[in-house]
């Protein structure tokens, strides 16, 4: 329908005395590839993956699920259609009674502790759930229930028995993360029943050398038991079509990996675990067992709907009028593409999702995101360091959006973003524009004298930005569409800039209040059009205008604010960040790396023995360091002159990076070769070579003896 062209204006403009060469081109937007048409629904059911409430978020989760379902959320209310916006804990599964075992304390425990930090942290970020609910709770366990039942009386599952391992001791059957056992693959002790972390195989329970339960510590034994699958494998045909056929609008990167899925062949899934965390099984003869986590939770969207409309919550899900939308990240697609759709579609009452927009990974500083490493932001930290900055990490994320392939978040970029576009752009725009209303006008919203060519194409280049950003945003482009929020500003600075009303005011009053009159009127519309990005900054900024937020459809006639309305004084929108902040988050991540480097360090093989007599013709002294310095022109290498007690001698040695302030190990006593060959470093003549320990990550520490010994003595 559109095509992809970049529009590009240059109109050559005759205004008054003032020639303006206007292009737009870098200011304007690209309008969206496939733009499809939004149906005619009725309302939007929008979910957000249920994070586990086994720990806290970082901001892979807000990137790739939080953010961008909550700009859909906000921009589908702007447009006035009917929204549900759905997040909660996911609650059950076997980490996070791993973890309570751990702790010593009840899954439950753990679950309320997580579901809380969770749940502040997205509120404290904007994301505007209308409900964000929990999968412990007690209508979750009462409707997943009756889902499974109503799949099972329709006789959708199958059961089959299979042999699993068990705990007599604890008369339990245990999950694969329950089993240890020494690894088949590399001989590690501690490999869980699934995986092995030493050497990263892929595992199953039993494969592992020696097995053990990990709740008794004893041999398990194999007993049979009887659990119930969903039959993919005769949905397949049914999913094929609807996915492959019908959905081809899907995102690129959640077609791709569906149809992959499919053409390798579905099968049987089971959805049931033999465990006692969970939603119980509503059947006599599965009273010991839970439905597997993944079964239950995507109910929770289902269930968290009831909660906050019981007897409304219908509509939502069975209502051919309604658009469902799973936000979620690319390790949830086969859940949400074709496990749960096919739950939904089976028990027959339900309406299948439109779409599934799922995002890729993000990355921080080039490495993947680890809770166990403790490699990411954690979005309480943030806060804690950059308060009150919510925006700047929402417009940063949505910047570098793991769109269709990972993508990287670094604290250097997250700054120029911060200092180059947020504070240069769109801060400095906003500031010019109320502070020269205030010195020129008493903050009053000046009378506009006659448009120019100028302002009338402002007005068309304002129509343009607003339906890009649509197109964008109804097409999942949430980085296009900031763009476009962006271009608003970026329209309005270069207007200042190519217009100079700072100058204008002596000569010709009647074109600065029309100048005015326009930057005001695209800060009111920049605020509109940035909402669903970047609410507190939006919020911030009716403030400053004395003004509330128009209707979003109202904003294409450009004329927001009235003549004569009083504006409020100017406000800091964003400020900048310093080096200082940003190095001390990159200190924080080194500290990390150093740390996660020490606990995976395995010492070096031992060498080859040596004969006593070989070693005795090492001979190693210890000698006082008495003049120690930079080797010039050479980073590594520290220069020091020795008292070893045989009228001294020089050594140089590639410890440089590692004592800064060589100055100070003036009168330390070091270990070092005495009878090492001498060597030439650098135009200096080496005679020996100091003695030190490398650590773990790589740090070279030197030997000292405990005690103050007399110089040249010897070590061995
Ligand atoms: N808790 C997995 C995850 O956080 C899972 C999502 C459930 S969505 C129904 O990646
Ligand atoms: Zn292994």
């Amino acid at each position: 329908m559109f095509p992809n062209t970049k529009l590009v204006l240059n109109v050559v403009l005759l205004a008054k005395s003032c020639k303006y060469s206007i292009n737009f081109s870098q200011i304007s937007c690209n309008f969206a590839q496939n733009f499809q048409k939004m149906k005619d629904y009725k309302r939007i059911t929008i979910t957000s993956a249920l994070p586990y409430a086994n720990g806290p978020v970082h901001i892979g989760h807000l990137a790739g699920v939080y953010v961008p379902a909550d700009i859909y959320a906000r921009y589908n209310r702007l447009k006035h259609r009917d929204v549900l916006f759905i997040g909660g804990s996911d609650e059950h599964g076997v980490p996070v009674t791993l973890k309570a075992r751990k702790e010593g304390v009840t899954p439950q425990d753990i679950v309320d502790r997580y579901h809380k930090i969770i749940k502040e942290s997205f509120e404290e970020f904007g994301i505007s759930f209308d409900i964000y609910g929990r999968t412990s709770a007690e209508i979750h366990h009462k409707t997943a229930a009756e889902f499974f039942l109503s799949l099972y009386n329709k006789g959708e599952f199958v059961e089959k028995t299979s042999m699993q391992f068990y705990d007599e001791q604890e008369q339990q059957f245990l999950a694969d993360r329950y089993i240890m056992g020494t690894c088949p693959k590399c001989g590690a002790e501690d490999a869980y029943g699934d995986q092995c972390e030493k050497c990263g195989s892929s595992l199953s329970p039993t494969e592992l050398i020696n097995p053990r339960s990990m709740i008794s510590g004893n041999a398990p034994v194999m007993k049979e038991t009887k659990h119930w699958y969903l039959p993919l494998d005769k949905y397949e045909e049914e999913l094929r079509h609807w996915i492959l056929e019908e959905h081809k609008e899907w995102k690129p990167n959640v077609y791709g990996q569906c149809k992959s899925w499919l053409d390798s062949g579905l099968f049987p899934r089971a959805v049931t675990r033999d465990l006692n965390w969970g939603v119980k099984v509503p059947l006599e003869e599965g009273k010991d067992k839970v439905l597997y986590v993944w079964f239950d939770a995507p109910i929770g969207y289902i269930s968290n709907t009831k909660m906050l409309y019981p007897n409304d919550w219908e509509k939502w899900w069975k209502d051919k009028d309604t658009k469902l939308v799973h936000f979620i990240g690319k390790d949830n697609i086969v859940f949400h593409c074709i496990i749960f759709p096919s739950m939904l579609r089976h028990e027959g009452s339900y309406i299948l999702p439109d779409n599934v927009p799922a995002n890729e990974f993000l990355n921080l500083e080039g490495n993947k995101i680890s809770t166990s490493r403790n490699w990411a932001v954690w979005l309480h930290e943030y806060l804690r360091d950059f308060e009150g900055k919510q925006d700047v990490l929402r417009y940063v994320l949505t910047a570098n959006a793991p769109e269709t392939k990972d993508n990287d978040f670094s604290w250097k970029d997250f700054q120029t973003k911060n200092n180059s576009e947020l504070v240069a752009i769109m801060g400095n725009f906003i500031n010019r524009a109320v502070v020269l209303t205030h010195k020129y006008f008493g903050g009053n919203v000046p009378q506009p004298a006659e448009d120019t060519d100028y302002e009338k194409e402002i007005r068309a280049e304002i129509a343009r930005i607003k339906e890009s950003l649509e197109n964008n945003i109804e097409n999942y482009k949430f980085r296009e569409a900031l763009k476009d929020a962006m271009a608003v500003s970026r329209l309005g600075n270069k207007y200042l800039a190519d217009t100079e009303p700072w100058k204008l005011i002596k000569t010709d009053e009647a074109r600065t209040r029309t100048i005015l009159y326009y930057s005001l009127q695209l800060c009111a519309l920049s605020a509109t059009l940035a909402e669903p990005f970047l609410p507190f900054t939006s919020a911030k900024l009716f403030k400053m205008l004395n003004f509330e937020r128009p209707d979003w459809e109202s904003t294409t006639k450009v004329d927001l604010i009235p003549v004569g309305h009083k504006i409020g004084e100017a406000e800091l929108l964003f400020e900048r960040i310093e080096d200082a902040a940003i190095d001390a988050q990159l200190q924080r991540l080194e500290n990390i790396k150093i740390e996660n480097e020490k606990n995976n360090y395995k010492p070096q093989p031992v060498k080859e023995n040596v004969a006593f007599d070989d070693f005795m013709k090492v001979d190693i002294r210890v000698g006082t360091v008495l003049e120690c310095f930079k080797v010039p022109k050479a980073d590594k290498l520290l220069q020091f002159k020795i008292d070893d007690g045989m009228g001294g001698r020089t050594i140089v040695s590639g410890i440089a990076k590692y004592y800064t302030e060589p100055e100070k190990l003036v009168g330390t006593q070091v270990c070092f070769i005495a009878n090492f060959e001498p060597r030439k470093l650098k135009g200096v003549v080496s005679e020996g070579m100091i003695l030190s320990a490398e650590d773990a990550d790589g740090r070279l520490v030197l030997l000292l003896p405990k005690d103050l010994v007399k110089c040249g003595v010897r070590v061995g």
